[in-house]
């Protein structure tokens, strides 16, 4: 939930997160930053009060038990890799600050001593002790820097939060990372912990190096679905994701897009033509390598612009407004988080593909998908294993209380059903959507 403030969040996972599904909304980073007003100040730490541009410490607090009575966990985007990058001012608390220099947090000796950019990155050091961004790069080996990341580590878990996204857990070295978890108070709770390690073609630092602790988030894949989406490589290729030396899928949290991501032109976003960015989300859903994350954002047209309307999130039935777009709620998505939690991790089956850009497979006798990335209509006679009967196809609509579905029926036959898909569009049925 891209820059949602507390509060929106509080009210979506009652509205909608909760009811349609999903397992965890994840937050942005919640502890003081630096002032201003493009969306990425959140990842200038300048102390580790709960004071943000999304809320105050009780807004948080109220966040996390409105989604949990949703049925909803909360992922906070934690960062322990660094402060800031300018080099003074006041926090949006009101914490002053000097780079290398929080008063009564850390001081000059708390950071590393390579005070420039990450300049080697074929050089482990240098991805892990220089800076990224030119964001003061926290000596994470230290006693003290590790106790005061634990600490406020334990202050979110004691605000019962759910899970961490470590951001930028590239440039700490696995043992650093393990040292902090280690010192968290679980309480017998399963944090999740999904950790940002982008991979990058022969660098020393790669993703499987950090599965030990978690999951990870496997950048491969986002650009498999986008060389595949946009034509550059074949859709028909993406059967078997498990042979590739990715992370292996237990591990892998995987994605079309993240706020990163969705502002660099040579990956998928919410304006990619031919609706791309919304068959590559199917994909994800569909597929059942990983466990994926659906991005919830705002339009812009520049990449740094900060959220729209004060950072409250507006979403009404499929959609968004006021700037928001509300991917979580577009029905194509919505209704494949249905399919996922239908499916489980259950193996692909009736795996086929008769042309490079046309894909369908099952999950067994629990749900099946067809994907046509191609700018005409694709008939065909489809073979399933799910048990004869009628099905919503949860991609142009739902299954209404009445039983029906406000979208198309697909009617399963002897094992196998026929049925049109839209071009450059997708059905989808599973056995948590038959009609009646
Ligand atoms: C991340 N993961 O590892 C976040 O997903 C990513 O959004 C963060 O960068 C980055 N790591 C640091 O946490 C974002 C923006 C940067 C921005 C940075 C700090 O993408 O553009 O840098 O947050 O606010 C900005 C300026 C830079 C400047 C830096 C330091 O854009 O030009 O050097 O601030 O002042
Ligand atoms: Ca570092």
């Amino acid at each position: 939930m891209f820059q949602w403030n507390w509060d929106s969040i509080a009210r979506e996972c009652t509205n909608f997160v909760g009811p349609a599904g999903y397992g965890y909304v994840q937050v942005n980073p919640p502890q003081e930053h630096i002032q201003g007003d493009s969306w990425w100040t959140d990842y200038q730490a300048v102390s580790y009060q709960l004071t943000s541009k999304h809320g105050n410490r009780d807004q948080f607090a109220n966040m996390v038990q409105a989604c949990h009575a949703a049925g909803v966990g909360v992922i906070v985007d934690t960062i322990w890799n660094h402060m800031s990058g300018v080099d003074s001012g006041n926090g949006y608390a009101g914490s002053s600050f000097t780079k290398y220099n929080y008063p009564g947090i850390y001081q000059d000796s708390d950071f590393h001593a390579c005070r420039h950019g990450i300049d080697q990155w074929n050089n482990a050091t240098s991805i892990q002790t220089c800076q990224l961004a030119g964001l003061a790069d926290l000596a994470t080996e230290k006693e003290h820097v590790r106790s005061r990341l634990a600490q406020y580590g334990n202050d979110l878990l004691s605000l019962n939060v759910d899970g961490l996204r470590i951001d930028a857990a590239k440039h700490m070295a696995v043992g650093d990372i393990s040292n902090i978890l280690s010192r968290l108070n679980k309480q017998g709770k399963n944090l999740y912990v999904t950790q940002e390690v982008v991979y990058g073609a022969g660098q020393p630092v790669t993703p499987n190096q950090y599965t030990q602790m978690g999951h990870v988030q496997e950048f491969r894949f986002k650009d498999a679905l986008t060389a595949a989406f946009t034509g550059s490589s074949r859709l028909s290729d993406l059967q078997n994701l498990d042979n590739r030396g990715w992370v292996p899928s237990a591990k892998a949290n995987v994605f079309v897009a993240n706020h990163d991501t969705e502002r660099d032109t040579h990956d998928l976003n919410y304006n990619s033509p031919s609706n791309t960015y919304i068959l590559a989300n199917i994909f994800a859903l569909a597929h059942p390598y990983g466990t994926p994350t659906v991005l919830s954002s705002y339009s812009f047209s520049s990449g740094d612009t900060g959220a729209p309307n004060g950072g409250t999130g507006v979403c009404s039935g499929n959609g968004g407004s006021n700037g928001w777009l509300c991917q979580h709620r577009w029905q194509a998505i919505s209704g494949m988080v249905g399919f996922r939690n239908t499916v489980g991790n259950v193996d692909i089956t009736n795996w086929t593909a008769p042309a490079a850009q046309r894909i369908a497979f099952g999950r067994g006798s629990l749900g099946f998908v067809a994907i046509n990335n191609e700018d005409s209509e694709w008939w065909m006679k489809f073979h399933t294993s799910l048990p004869d009967g009628s099905y919503c196809d949860v991609i142009s609509g739902k299954r209404s209380s009445n039983g029906k579905c406000n979208g198309s029926t697909i009617t399963v036959s002897q094992g196998s059903f026929t049925a049109t898909v839209p071009a450059r569009g997708s059905i989808a049925i599973h056995a948590g959507a038959k009609s009646s």
